[in-house]
């Protein structure tokens, strides 16, 4: 809910966040979300993200206006976050089964009502061809980013493909939409190929720089980049800043802290505190935005989870936005926001009215 945000006319963009035209600015889109995003932290708002928000929800998917956020605020996120696994085989949709083309064209609506896209990325294991958590394969990160390898071969082309998607998202007047992007995420926990102990800190860093160099050689300048370690193995600033690819390659400082059991609250709360304090005094440090990237308490347990035991951790922390992951179609525990007739509508609705948490409405520029 608005709390007075304060639309800044930064240098060589305009009140929406994006380069000037008036002006001839000549400042990259992504410079202007960056810029957006500090705007909005130092207004004291706190973005509100839904992963796959207008693609499907608890009981329904693709109907024209459908969000479950929507359902029960009267409002969208303020920050979609859509996935680009699969991209890297060619496929026509993602990892969820969403369409790229579905996908380019809700990132297009939102960004033309003011909002803010973001993606993530779930690619499939290069040497097994399993999915993102297949971790076999042995250190699959050194031979993506070894030249000569046949995985690096492919892993580059798989690369070149999701610049090229990210790349070409333009609005109706044909320029590229900023979007933030959060690839090789949660590498502190050992779940995904890319994450440690799978491969090391030295080839994480690699991997992550030749993505910026492919999207730079494709000519990117939509994307803002997100670093996002997950609260595992991630308690102290050596660890949060270990695979730290450097400040010229990286925007948002994030941190992904899930809550994890029922009635668990204290451990959410110090994980919080540990993991996404780690990530505020980075992004201090290095000049950077900081976000929780992903949280969520999958099918909010706590009723009263989004006011009184998320609100609080967050209320009072210099952070641009928080995501939280989607509700699956026809998954019957698998959601993070409450759906029309669940328990947890009613908090989720003063979540949405507290002053600092920040929904469509709130962040889109005053036209
Ligand atoms: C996980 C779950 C899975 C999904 C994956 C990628 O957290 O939501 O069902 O396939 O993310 O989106």
């Amino acid at each position: 809910m608005l709390l007075g945000i304060t639309i800044l006319t930064l240098a060589g963009c305009n009140t929406s966040g994006k380069p000037s035209v008036e002006a001839e600015s000549t400042t990259p889109p992504a410079e202007c979300l960056v810029q957006r995003l500090s705007a909005l932290r130092d207004s004291g708002l706190i973005a509100f993200g839904h992963h796959d928000d207008t693609a499907y929800g608890h009981n329904w998917q693709y109907q024209p206006g459908g969000s479950d956020v929507r359902a029960v605020v009267g409002d969208y996120p303020a920050i979609l976050n859509w996935d680009l696994g699969l991209i890297e085989w060619d496929c026509a949709k993602e990892l969820d089964g969403v369409p790229f083309e579905f996908i380019r064209s809700e990132v297009v609506r939102h960004d033309s009502e003011g909002g803010i896209n973001s993606f993530s990325w779930h690619p499939r294991n290069p040497v097994t061809k399993g999915d993102s958590w297949d971790t076999q394969g042995g250190n699959i990160v050194r031979r993506a980013t070894t030249e000569g390898d046949s995985i690096n071969a492919e892993v580059e082309k798989w690369i070149t493909n999701a610049a090229t998607f990210l790349g070409s998202l333009k609005d109706a007047d044909g320029n590229p939409i900023a979007v933030i992007f959060r690839p090789w995420h949660e590498h502190t926990g050992q779940w995904f190929w890319w994450g440690l102990p799978n491969t090391t800190a030295e080839d994480y860093i690699a991997l992550w720089h030749m993505t910026r160099r492919i999207f730079d050689e494709n000519g990117v300048t939509n994307v803002v980049w997100a670093y996002s370690p997950d609260k595992s193995n991630c308690s102290t600033m050596e660890e949060y800043m270990q695979c730290y690819p450097g400040d010229d390659f990286v925007d948002i400082m994030g941190a992904d802290v899930y809550h994890f059991g029922q009635g668990d609250d204290d451990i959410f709360r110090e994980r919080i505190r540990t993991t996404l304090g780690l990530a505020i005094e980075a992004a201090q440090a290095h000049g950077k935005i900081a976000a929780l990237t992903e949280t969520g308490s999958e099918g909010l347990t706590t009723p009263e989870w989004f006011t009184t035991v998320l609100y609080p951790e967050i209320a009072d922390k210099p952070i641009a936005y928080i995501t939280v992951w989607r509700n699956g179609y026809q998954m019957d525990r698998h959601y993070y926001v409450p759906y029309p007739g669940h328990p947890a509508e009613a908090d989720f609705v003063a979540f949405y009215q507290l002053p600092r948490t920040a929904f469509l409405k709130d962040i889109a520029p005053i036209k």
